[in-house]
């Protein structure tokens, strides 16, 4: 960005949700929160700014989730796109429109977007062979299909992406494909698509970003620089699909626009939706400054392919000013994963944790993944409420509220005279604030909102070296001067917080009874005046107990045993076996007579068997993770009888007892199902 130009407006974007499934806190901490920190911001700066949002409600992932659940592709964006828009509302992000791709304004836009390209001649059509299912009857485009990634070897990439290396792919680079409709292997059929030429706008991309936003981030301007340096290919911008939007062409029966061809219009149509008569200013006028938020996967989309989609339509449509995308952030040490439920999810967050959006807020921004990849960890998120939301600034502005309270009856005291001590506390406010508006203006939140913290902690130094407790009885006006200068500091924090912990700085204005925040006032110590008086104290912050978040961790447990059980298959089965090989093998039944651990060897189990002989027969077996000893005396048991006697540490075995082996891994006795009599044959 050319620093000395001034912009007049600004178009905020944040990336378009799959309506797959639910937001989790990947998708806050990477886009939504940092978007809404910065609207929120540049509002309180009185400019005039306009955050965009809305549900992507094509491609193939929703159409595969329908198949699945033998509901129509409609059936599962009206599901999601309701949580979505709920509980993003919930967390308070500040969306001016959060509307959707399957709306008739979109289809719309879209549609004439396709056209308009198609009539100026700015795309390809080109046959191509790809790949077919035969037994569903259709083309496999993106993720219909899964195979080894040609790069990582990953055996789970889809056609579209592999999740492992991100490298993007074509569904015929994949080793091995699959499909995912019928788990058969796809045939090659001639299809045709159209595509638009990327190699057309390459140096009117490497100009424009490689020369001309030297500024954006590292991981930004580096992915940027790898596809140019690569040289661009032509994109298929349509589909054999029947979910999306149609190519409004003549015999273009059967295929729509490619979901990343529809989507970024999404912006545009949004935008129409929110401001039908003056949408165009925010999109063609040069003194419009356009950011997109995005996660690192998007990259590739929002600074190369919607560039030259737009460049290629021309008329005056800007380009973006700004791409401040975040890296991913993780859960536990694991990749998140919709598909494996490997996530904290927005809506089931706000339910369990009411009034506590603030706290999440806080901590995704406390750790997000602006340069490298994060980690989310239940145990951080206590620590960071206990020990900084809670002890710090909870405590702060709870100190002062009391005192105010006990000394001066909750109005707030003159300001008297103002010790260097006092006036170099307001200072440093003053000084947080110069920091902060440099940091916010770089798209820096994770180390504005520590800044913000810092003005708490300047308070409660403050009051520490003042103790204004001490001197209630002998300087009652020194006392009115402190505290007056500490509900300043409390208005300050109003402030800077308010674009990362709003539901905190409305109780604050509510207390202090503030209004019409600005980032201007920002520094200043006279937001509240002497004589005014306090309102109703709230609880801003409580500690989390070590059962809360235990309770979390046991949830995520579960969900991976869970999904560990869905993704078992039962083993291939063995290669067949003539009868007289397995009649060789000698299975009888038995009654447990007794059995007990063998010392010093905490997976073995000893055994002491009725086989109807007369004499116990002895055999150990490797069940201790799975019995407790007496749980399995006078139980009957299948075991196989002659197998030559071995010892296990120490104790001679005659014998194996047969057991299953459970998805988890887990051990289970096989028995009879009704009495038998012991030394009985199976077979
Ligand atoms: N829905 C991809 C994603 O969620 C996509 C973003 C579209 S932004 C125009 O990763
Ligand atoms: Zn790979």
């Amino acid at each position: 960005m050319d620093a000395n130009k001034k912009f007049k407006r600004t178009l905020i974007t944040t990336a378009l949700p799959y309506a797959n499934g639910p937001v989790h806190i990947g998708h806050l901490a990477g886009v939504y929160v940092p978007a809404d920190i910065y609207a929120r911001y540049l509002r309180l700066k009185g400019e005039d700014v306009i955050m965009i949002g809305g549900s992507d409600e094509h491609g193939v992932p929703i159409t595969i989730k329908a198949k699945r659940e033998g509901v129509t592709p409609q059936d599962i964006v009206d599901r999601y796109h309701g949580i979505i828009k709920d509980s993003m509302k919930g967390l308070g992000i500040s969306f001016d429109i959060y509307s959707r791709t399957t709306s008739d304004i979109h289809h719309e836009t879209a549609s004439e977007f396709f056209r308009h390209l198609y009539d100026k001649g700015e795309f390809i059509e080109k046959s191509s062979m790809q790949l077919y299912d035969e037994a569903a009857g259709q083309f496999l485009a993106d993720r219909y299909v899964t195979g080894e990634c040609p790069h990582c070897h990953n055996p789970q990439a889809y056609g579209d992406q592999c999740e492992k290396c991100g490298t993007s792919l074509s569904p015929t680079d994949l080793i091995n494909p699959k499909s995912a409709l019928t788990d058969t292997t796809p045939e090659m059929r001639e299809t045709f698509h159209w595509y638009l030429p990327l190699d057309k706008w390459q140096d009117h991309l490497s100009q424009w970003i490689l020369e001309g936003h030297k500024e954006w981030r590292s991981n930004v301007y580096g992915q940027c620089k790898s596809w140019l340096d690569m040289g661009l290919q032509p994109r298929a911008v349509s589909r054999d699909l029947d979910w999306g939007v149609p190519v409004p062409v003549e015999g273009a029966d059967g295929k729509v626009l490619y979901v990343w061809f529809d989507a970024p219009i999404g912006y545009i149509s949004n935008t129409k939706e929110l401001l039908p008569d003056e949408w165009e200013k925010w999109w063609k006028d040069p003194e419009t400054r356009i950011i997109n938020f995005i996660g690192k996967d998007n990259i590739v989309f929002h600074c190369i392919v919607f560039p030259a989609m737009l460049s290629a339509y021309g008329d005056g449509y800007q380009l973006p000013d700004n791409v401040p995308a975040n890296e991913f952030l993780n859960l536990e040490g694991d990749k998140i994963s919709t598909s494996r439920n490997w996530a904290v999810w927005l809506h089931e967050y706000l339910e369990e944790f009411p009034g506590k959006q603030d706290v999440l807020r806080y901590v995704l921004t406390a750790n997000a993944p602006e340069t490298k990849d994060n980690d989310f960890t239940w145990a951080d998120f206590q620590a960071r409420n206990n020990s900084e939301l809670v002890a710090i600034l909870g405590n702060f502005v709870n100190r002062v509220v009391v005192l105010t309270g006990k000394y001066f009856g909750g109005t707030v005291p003159d300001a008297g005279n103002l010790e260097p001590i006092d006036t170099d506390a307001l200072a440093e406010i003053a000084s947080l604030k110069e920091k902060m508006t440099e940091l916010l203006d770089g798209f820096h939140f994770r180390d504005a909102q520590r800044e913000a913290m810092n003005m708490a902690r300047a308070g409660n130094k403050y009051l520490q070296e003042t103790e204004p407790w001490k001197m209630w009885k002998t300087d009652p006006e020194r006392v009115a001067t402190v505290l007056h200068t500490a509900l300043q500091i409390v208005a300050n924090i109003a402030i800077a917080f308010e674009p990362f912990l709003p539901f905190m700085s409305e109780k604050l204005c509510s207390i202090l009874g503030m209004k019409d925040l600005s980032w201007d006032k920002l520094g200043r110590n006279d937001l509240i005046s002497s004589g005014s008086i306090l309102g109703e104290s709230a609880l801003l912050f409580e500690k989390i107990e070590d059962a809360v978040v235990e309770a979390q961790v046991a949830k995520l447990q579960k969900a991976k045993e869970e999904n560990a059980k869905q993704a078992w298959k039962p083993e291939p089965i063995a290669e067949n076996v003539d009868i007289e090989f397995f009649s060789k093998c000698d299975i009888r039944v038995g009654t447990i007579m007794e059995c007990t651990k063998v010392p010093k060897a905490d997976k073995l189990l000893q055994f002491k068997i009725d086989d109807g002989t007369g004499q116990p027969r002895t055999i150990v077996s490797g069940i201790a993770k799975y019995y407790d000893p007496e749980q399995l005396v006078g139980k009957q048991v299948c075991y196989i009888a002659n197998l030559p006697a071995r010892k296990l540490k120490g104790v001679e075995s005659c014998g194996m007892i047969l057991s299953a082996v459970n998805s988890d891994g887990s051990l289970t006795v096989i028995g009879p199902t009704g009495p038998v009599t012991p030394g009985a044959k199976v077979g």
